[in-house]
């Protein structure tokens, strides 16, 4: 038995936060558990997949827009901080009576949620256990220096929201497999990273070498990297192992599916 367990999953734009909060639901009714789904971007158009909880019922950005006079990227961020006065709201339409899961699709531009202080309330008081996924896009993190980068976003996120949290390699089914091979290479192998990172800036010279080294090796002193999880919402791959890592942590790991893959308990979360 365990409580309610939120889910938020974060990430850049387009880097496949809806489709695959589409997936872990869809995955999760198959298995019979029990799930809800918020749709928390007030600028979303199209989503794939019917919200339990949705905050457009409450903000829309066309609405935002019009009432304030401002044009799209204001009001994405007035809508972003009127989250937090729409919480009560928001906590009051979730179910939290039974052990389940609650997906949280997040805005568009991560800025918008990860940077405001109303979704640091939203991620604080909605559900008292809370995981973050923080979705790498794997066109995104194709060089040494991208692939950094996209680790510093996750940090950063972690730093912001405090609670434990997974990094999760979308659109796995769209790489090349030597591709996502040597994205978890640079992820498990800090050495190769950094010699990878130097080869790279050394040949570009509008990359500081100076800069890219030493974020690296900030991150890697602080050991806040997880295991990288490739996960294809097309095909489902990996959304098992996700929901194995979630319930390692909440869950005890009692109703654990059975597994292929090597799950280390040990991992920071
Ligand atoms: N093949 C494939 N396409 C994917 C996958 N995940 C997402 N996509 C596609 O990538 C595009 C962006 O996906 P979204 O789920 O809308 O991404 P998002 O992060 O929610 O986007 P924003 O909310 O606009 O920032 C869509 O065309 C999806 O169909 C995947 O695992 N495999
Ligand atoms: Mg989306």
């Amino acid at each position: 038995m365990q409580d309610t367990v939120g889910i938020f999953v974060l990430g850049t734009a387009g880097c496949g936060k809806s489709t695959l909060v589409a997936a872990m639901a869809n995955w999760m009714d198959q298995g019979g558990l029990p799930n809800q789904i918020v749709n928390l971007d007030p600028g979303s158009d199209l989503i794939p997949y019917e919200p339990d909880v949705d905050v457009r019922d409450w903000i829309t950005l066309a609405d935002v827009m019009e009432e304030y006079k401002l044009g799209p990227n204001g009001a994405q961020i007035v809508a972003a901080d009127m989250l937090a006065i729409y919480k009560s709201r928001i906590k009051s339409s979730l179910d939290l009576t039974d052990e389940k899961y609650i997906l949280f699709d997040t805005p568009g531009q991560m800025e918008l949620f990860t940077f405001r202080e109303a979704a640091k309330e939203i991620v604080s008081s909605l559900v008292p256990q809370s995981y973050l996924l923080y979705l790498i896009d794997p066109f995104n993190a194709r060089t040494p220096s991208g692939f950094v980068s996209q680790l510093m976003l996750s940090s950063l996120s972690r730093l912001r929201f405090q609670i434990p949290s997974l990094e999760v390699l979308s659109k796995a089914d769209m790489m090349d497999p030597e591709m996502i091979e040597r994205i978890n290479r640079w992820q498990n192998y800090p050495d190769i990273l950094m010699n990878d990172l130097l080869e790279e800036t050394r040949a570009s010279p509008s990359l500081s070498t100076e800069l890219a080294v030493g974020i690296n090796r900030t991150l890697e002193d602080l050991g806040v990297a997880s295991k990288l999880f490739p996960v294809s919402s097309a095909n489902g791959t990996g959304i098992d192992r996700i929901y194995e890592v979630v319930q390692l942590t909440y869950g005890a790991g009692d109703d654990l599916p059975v597994s292929d893959g090597d799950l280390d308990e040990s991992m920071p979360l």
